[in-house]
């Protein structure tokens, strides 16, 4: 029987990755898009069919995670066998200046879609994926963390991100749904959205390279991050919807890294080596050769409350779901500039 997954943040870095692997494992994919002014699929494109084509597998509704009776309606006429729901306003530093959007999309939009499967009676067929996340561990209790370090969530993100972790929780215990939860840490790749501080600094790199940029701003260079592949992690999301119970999982690299760390690397793919001078807001990173400046500080870019640092122990993944990272943080890095140097 070929089984139904619909995607909730289809449009977005996971989702793309995540129809693509479904598509490869012969699933039938339905997305829920917002509509935009401009177009918002270029993630995704490569995957579309005319829907006037035969066996179109892949199909694209709109909605959005505030809108209850749409939600109810796509997953009434869908059937799915599976929700993944990757929909969420997912910058840590808007959800500061967006606080009540951020917790409507990201904590009521989750159990919105857990309402939406109880009220269609779906309870018993539909499973349920919750992306969940490290920022859920904040101001960090224990190194590493795993699935039993306790939470401390440090930005509204996070505090709905929480929300949505123990209702897709409850409606588990309370209704018996096969309801997970991945704890996901930072994930990357080239399509990652470009406001975050990994491809923000690689098309940094690519355009100075090309002459086109002159210096980056960045804020906290000190944060440190477990930074994977997406494309390895969209693979872990679908083997928790096939386990024979449902449970929550880190999903990590187990070594972490400094944003520091990331500008050196980065702008080493292009041959320049940073030389850092001077401290806190007056800090510069200088092209080592030449002595220009090629990293500015910005505290526009520093977070009210920041999260110092992440690093997951994903043991539980190892020996329960055989998955394991695999994408070195270097050769991400230079996929990442390579990429960038390449179409920009
Ligand atoms: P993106 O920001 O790339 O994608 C988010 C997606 O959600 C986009 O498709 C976006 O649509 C959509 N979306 C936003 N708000 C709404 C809404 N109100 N209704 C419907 N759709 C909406 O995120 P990622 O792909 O990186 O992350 C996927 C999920 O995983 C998110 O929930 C994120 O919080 C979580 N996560 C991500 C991690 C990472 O490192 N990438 C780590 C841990 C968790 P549009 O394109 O129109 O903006
Ligand atoms: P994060 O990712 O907040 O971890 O959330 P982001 O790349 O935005 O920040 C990582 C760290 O870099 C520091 N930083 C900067 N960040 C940005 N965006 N821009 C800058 O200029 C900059 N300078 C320094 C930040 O302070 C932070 O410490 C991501 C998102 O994908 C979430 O949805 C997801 O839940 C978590 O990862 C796990």
């Amino acid at each position: 029987m070929t089984k139904i997954a619909l995607i909730t943040g289809i449009t977005g870095q996971d989702g793309a990755y995540l129809a693509e692997f479904l598509l490869n494992k012969g699933y039938i994919v339905h997305g829920i898009k917002r509509r935009a002014s401009s177009f918002n699929t270029a993630r995704i494109d490569h995957l579309y069919k005319d829907p006037h084509e035969r066996n179109v597998n892949f199909f694209m509704h709109y909605g959005d995670l505030t809108d209850s009776t749409n939600l109810i309606r796509i997953i009434q006429e869908t059937q799915p066998d599976e929700i993944y729901n990757l929909a969420a306003q997912s910058h840590v530093q808007v959800s500061f200046e967006t606080p009540e959007y951020t917790a409507n999309s990201d904590a009521l939009g989750t159990l919105r879609l857990l309402e939406a499967i109880r009220i269609l009676g779906l309870e018993k067929k539909t499973k349920f994926y919750q992306a969940s996340t490290s920022e859920l561990y904040g101001k960090v209790q224990e190194i590493p963390q795993s699935e039993t370090t306790p939470f401390y969530p440090r930005s509204p993100y996070a505090a709905a991100k929480l929300y949505a972790y123990w209702i897709t929780i409850n409606y588990r215990e309370a209704y018996g749904m096969f309801a997970c939860n991945g704890i996901l840490f930072n994930h990357e790749s080239p399509i990652r959205g470009e406001t975050f501080v990994t491809k923000k600094i690689t098309m940094a790199v690519a355009n100075i390279k090309k002459g086109l940029q002159e210096k980056l701003y960045l804020g906290n260079l000190d944060a440190k991050r477990d930074w994977g592949f997406a494309g390895d992690y969209v693979e872990a999301m679908w083997l928790m919807l096939q386990q024979d119970e449902p449970d929550d999982y880190v999903i990590a690299t187990g070594k972490t890294h400094s944003v520091r760390e990331f500008v050196e690397l980065a702008f080493g793919e292009v041959g320049i080596e940073i030389e850092w001078k001077g401290k806190g807001v007056d800090e510069v990173g200088l092209d080592a050769a030449t002595g220009e400046t090629m990293v500015e500080i910005d505290p526009r870019y520093y977070r009210p409350t920041e999260v110092d640092i992440l690093v997951g122990d994903p043991t539980k993944a190892k020996n329960k779901l055989g998955w394991e990272s695999k994408v070195e943080y270097g050769n991400l890095v230079k996929m990442m500039v390579d990429e960038d140097l390449r179409k920009f």
